[in-house]
C-alpha cells in the first residue's frame, strides 16, 4: 500500500486522471488531497465525482475555494467573475455535493506516515496538538454538530481579513474565521502571527516585514512534516525539507504533483491547457 498526496485540482479532472495513472494509483492506496478541488478550472463537477466515489480511500482538507462554493450555497454569497462553479452549481444533486464537501477535515494528520496536511499551512504560533484542536473546532461547525452555531449561519459570516491575529481568547465567529483564515488562506505571516491578505507572488516580491509561514516552521513546532497548496507561484519551492507545498500551478497551465509519502518522490503531468 502506497499514500499519495496531491495538489490543488481546482477543477483539472483531465489531468487529474492522467497523474493517477501515471503513480499507478490502485485498489489498496490511499489518497490525500490538499483542498482547493474545485474552482477556475473546467471540471469543477467531474473532479467532484470522482473524489466522492473515492470515499474513505480519499483523505480531504478543505481550501478557500472548497469554503467559497459552500458559503455561496449554503450562505448566499454571489459567485465572482472569474468563479467556474456553474456546472456544479446547476446539477440536479449540488446538495449531496455540498452536504458532502462540508464533512471534510480542515486537518489530516497520520502521525504514523509522518505527515500533517491542511490547504495554506500550519501557523508557527500553534502547536500540532492546538492546531488539530482549533481545527476540529471549525470541523464541528462545519459539520453541524455546534450547539449555537448553524454551518449556515458560518457560511454567512465566513468572510473578512479580521482577526489577522489569532488570539486564543476569541470566541464565535472571529474565532471560527480566524481559524479558518489560517488554514486556508495564509501565506504571509509576522512574527507575532499577524497575517497579510494581499500578497500572492513570488517569495522574491514579498513585502517587507513579513515571511512566509513555511520560514517559521521546524519539526519543534510540529513534528510531523507539513504538506499543503494554496500558493502557486511558490511552485512548491519552500526551501526547507519539514514543509511541502504542492501546489504547482495545474489550473494556470503548469503541472498537477503527487507525492509518495512513503519514499519522498514526486510525479507530476503537464496541464492540457494554458
Ligand atoms: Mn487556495
Amino acid at each position: 500500500m502506497a499514500t499519495y498526496a496531491i495538489g490543488d485540482l481546482q477543477g483539472c479532472a483531465a489531468e487529474f486522471d492522467l497523474l493517477l495513472d501515471k503513480i499507478g494509483f490502485g485498489a489498496k492506496d490511499e489518497l490525500w488531497l490538499v483542498g482547493d478541488l474545485i474552482n477556475r478550472g473546467p471540471d469543477s463537477l467531474a473532479v467532484m465525482r470522482r473524489v466522492m466515489a473515492m470515499g474513505e480511500q480519499c483523505k480531504v482538507v478543505l481550501g478557500n475555494h472548497d469554503l467559497h462554493f459552500l458559503a455561496i450555497y449554503f450562505g448566499g454569497h454571489r459567485p465572482g467573475r472569474s468563479d467556474t462553479y456553474d456546472e456544479l452549481l446547476s446539477t440536479h444533486d449540488v446538495e449531496d455535493v455540498a452536504h458532502w464537501l462540508r464533512r471534510c477535515r480542515m486537518l489530516h494528520r497520520d502521525a504514523g506516515k509522518g505527515y500533517v496536511m491542511t490547504h495554506a499551512g500550519l501557523p508557527h504560533i500553534w502547536n500540532i496538538e492546538q492546531a488539530e484542536a482549533l481545527a476540529q473546532e471549525v470541523e464541528t461547525v462545519l459539520a453541524g454538530d455546534h450547539p449555537q452555531l448553524s454551518y449556515r449561519d458560518f457560511f454567512v459570516d465566513m468572510y473578512g481579513n479580521k482577526p489577522a491575529r489569532w488570539d486564543a481568547d476569541l470566541a464565535g465567529m472571529p474565532r471560527y474565521r480566524s481559524i479558518t483564515n489560517y488554514l486556508t488562506r495564509m501565506r504571509l505571516i509576522a512574527d507575532n502571527g499577524t497575517l497579510d491578505f494581499d500578497h500572492k507572488g513570488a517569495l522574491s516580491e514579498a513585502p517587507a516585514g513579513w515571511r512566509p509561514w513555511f520560514e517559521l516552521v521546524d519539526s519543534t513546532v510540529y513534528p510531523e512534516k507539513v504538506l499543503f497548496g494554496h500558493w502557486a507561484a511558490l511552485d512548491g519551492e519552500t526551501r526547507n525539507n519539514h514543509t511541502i507545498g504542492l501546489d504547482t500551478g495545474c489550473v494556470w497551465g503548469r503541472e498537477l504533483t503527487a507525492l509518495h509519502l512513503e519514499t519522498g518522490v514526486k510525479t507530476a503531468v503537464k496541464a492540457l491547457s494554458g
